[in-house]
Parts: structure tokens; C-alpha cells; sequence
């Protein structure tokens, strides 16, 4: 069945789910949209939400990032086998979009002043609040949140990478095992190939 994933040309959510689908050899259709140009009403106005990611399989349309990227892990070794271990896999891909929404506050926010003090509020304690603790976590677990790689390491690379372009900088540097899990990430086979065909993204000017 054909899949088409569409989202903007670039990182941030839609990323995630490019890296699950490469690496577990799905084949699908990389629908990417730009974000300066964005909004185009023939195309938002005919989305469940308004909003991208978008995810087809046939005739079936799935919206939510993290649900489209559960289910492409789905049948693959990226889905914990114990229930509970599925669910801290949920759970850590939840914390990582709470540090998300801060970074969109701040990203969104049109006020010069205001941004300069959401960024600053990033810098010395939101980055560190939730990264020391996904750190943590990653220590406790061999090197990946649930004891093995899952779909959650995914959501981490993709968020850190994205994050990293909007903020300029490279959050992974102060967490070493964050550091290492997504450098294992980019150099998975489907992912390395997939990185090195795609490019480097630029940040796009939003309205
Ligand atoms: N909770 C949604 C959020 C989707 C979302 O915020 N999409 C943004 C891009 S990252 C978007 O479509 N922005 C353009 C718009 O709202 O028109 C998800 O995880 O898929």
C-alpha cells in the first residue's frame, strides 16, 4: 500500500518518523511543503488539524507525530515487547515534546524582548531541567531509555537536531550519553544514506 508521509523540508517532528521509515526499509513518498510559504489554503484547509505531519497509507490518513511515528515502528524491533517498557517509551517521547512546546513558545513569540527572555530562560534552565534528566535516564538503561533502542531514540535525535538549528547550538555536548545514543541514531543503516542524500537544513522564516 502506498505511504506518503508529508511534512515541511525540514527537521523538527516530521524527522522522527523519516528516520523510523528508513531505517526499518519502509518505502514511502517524502512529501516535503514550505514552511515560508506557508500557509496554502488548498493544502491546510484540507488537513484533519490544519497541521503537518500528515501520514497516508492508502486511502487511510493519520495526523499526530507521534502516533504516525509509533505506528511506522510498529512490527519492528523499535516497539518494547513488555507493556510497561511501551509505555516509558511513550512517556519519554512525551517529556521530549514538553521541552518541545518551550522551544515553540520561544520560536512563536513576536516580541523581541520577550523572545530574548524565553531564550534566556532555554539556556539556564529549560535545556538542563529536561536534559540532565533524559540523560539520566539513558545512564540508568544501558544507553537507551528502555534498555534497548525504541522508537523514543528517534523523537530524542530528531528533537535535539531540530532544536540545534533553531537555537544554534548543540545541546547533545553536555550530556554524553545523549551524545552518543544519537550519534548511533544518524549512523544506522537507512539513516546514514538517508542523511547524507538529504542535505543540511536551513531554518525557514515563519509568518
Ligand atoms: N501535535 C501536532 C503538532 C503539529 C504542528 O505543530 N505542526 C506545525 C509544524 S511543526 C504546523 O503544521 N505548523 C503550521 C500551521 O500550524 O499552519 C503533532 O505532533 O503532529
Amino acid at each position: 500500500m502506498a505511504k506518503k508521509l508529508h511534512y515541511f523540508n525540514l527537521n523538527a517532528l516530521g524527522e522522527p518518523i523519516r528516520y523510523i521509515l528508513h531505517y526499518t526499509k519502509q518505502e514511502f513518498e517524502d512529501i516535503r511543503h514550505d514552511r515560508e510559504t506557508w500557509p496554502k489554503p488548498e493544502i491546510k484547509e484540507n488537513l484533519p488539524y490544519g497541521q503537518l505531519p500528515l501520514y497516508e497509507e492508502g486511502e487511510k490518513v493519520l495526523h499526530q507525530s507521534l502516533a504516525i511515528a509509533k505506528y511506522v515502528a510498529r512490527n519492528t524491533d523499535l516497539i518494547p515487547v513488555d507493556p510497561w517498557l511501551q509505555a516509558v517509551a511513550e512517556s519519554t517521547a512525551y517529556t521530549i515534546y514538553d521541552f518541545w512546546q518551550k522551544l515553540m513558545a520561544y520560536r512563536r513569540e513576536k516580541d523581541p524582548e520577550k523572545q530574548k527572555q524565553l531564550k534566556k530562560e532555554l539556556f539556564e534552565e529549560t535545556i538542563d531541567f529536561f536534559f540532565s534528566r533524559l540523560e539520566k535516564q539513558l545512564k540508568e538503561n544501558g544507553g537507551y531509555f528502555t534498555g534497548k533502542l525504541s522508537w523514543a531514540e528517534f523523537v530524542l535525535c530528531g528533537i535535539v537536531e531540530a532544536s540545534n538549528l533553531m537555537l544554534d547550538t548543540e545541546i547533545e555536548k553536555k550530556y554524553p550519553t545523549i551524545e552518543v545514543v544519537i550519534e548511533k541514531i544518524r549512523n544506522l543503516p537507512g539513516v546514514k544514506e538517508y542523511i547524507a542524500s538529504r542535505g543540511t537544513y536551513v531554518l525557514p522564516k515563519i509568518k
